[in-house]
């Protein structure tokens, strides 16, 4: 096998939920199916913070979620565990900068989908080296979904790193909503992920579908 084309990832990272069942009020299987049905494009199971599940539960949702991705062709994604990404047969891993170095995920998974979090040019470069396929940047806009996320910063990396004629595929994330996403896009990212935006929608399958309107609709331009 050989690692995924960026052309083929940057259309997958277009409209990226990235959630676990501490973010959901619903059943998290309801939101990913609804949330589908709305077109999401891509999906990162990332079960942390106070009330995820853990060990079997844990598992047993990460099955559930993964055989719904499998059945709509959405790429399943697992957050920070290369394990539990390796057992439910994920079709990448994200890590961030407090997590296992990059180089090593990517030894350990082979051709599967790499993501890696990054705040900084040397992050980016870095990560690029490590074998990073797509990079997260991010918090874009204030988010209060990730207790510890670092300073907003923006669109501004975003740009300084399309001005310097990097190309890897670029996903903005945190407090992005079908509102703002449009910025996001026309600073050069290819796509945005959200965990509230969609996870705390009513309908779920609407925020999705204005999601991708404005995520796609932009970056087909
Ligand atoms: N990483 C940076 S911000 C963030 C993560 C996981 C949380 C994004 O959540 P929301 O609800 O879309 O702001
Ligand atoms: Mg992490």
């Amino acid at each position: 096998m050989t690692r995924i084309a960026q052309e083929d990832l940057r259309r997958q990272l277009q409209a990226y939920l990235v959630m676990g069942s501490a973010n959901c009020a619903a059943d998290p299987v309801y939101v990913l199916e609804e949330a589908i049905r709305g077109g999401i494009t891509m999906f990162q199971y990332r079960e942390k913070g106070e009330g995820a599940c853990q060990g079997a539960d844990r598992l047993a949702l990460g099955k559930a979620l993964r055989a719904i991705c499998r059945s709509h062709g959405i790429p399943f994604i697992v957050n920070d565990d290369v394990e539990l990404a390796l057992l439910l047969e994920a079709d990448g891993v994200h890590v961030g900068q407090e997590d296992e170095l990059a180089a090593d995920v990517r030894k350990r998974i082979g051709h599967l989908i790499l993501g890696v979090s990054a705040h900084t040019v040397e992050e980016v470069e870095r990560a690029i080296q490590d074998g990073a396929d797509y990079l997260g940047l991010g918090p874009i806009y204030p988010t209060s979904t990730k207790l510890d996320a670092r300073p907003v910063q923006g669109l501004e990396l975003i740009r300084k790193l399309r001005m310097q004629g990097i190309t890897i595929p670029l996903v903005g994330i945190g407090g992005i909503t079908p509102y703002n996403a449009g910025p996001v896009i026309e600073a050069g990212a290819d796509g945005v992920a959200v965990v509230s935006a969609i996870t705390q929608a009513a309908p779920v399958s609407e925020a999705a579908a204005l999601l991708k309107e404005q995520a796609g609709a932009r970056a087909n331009r």
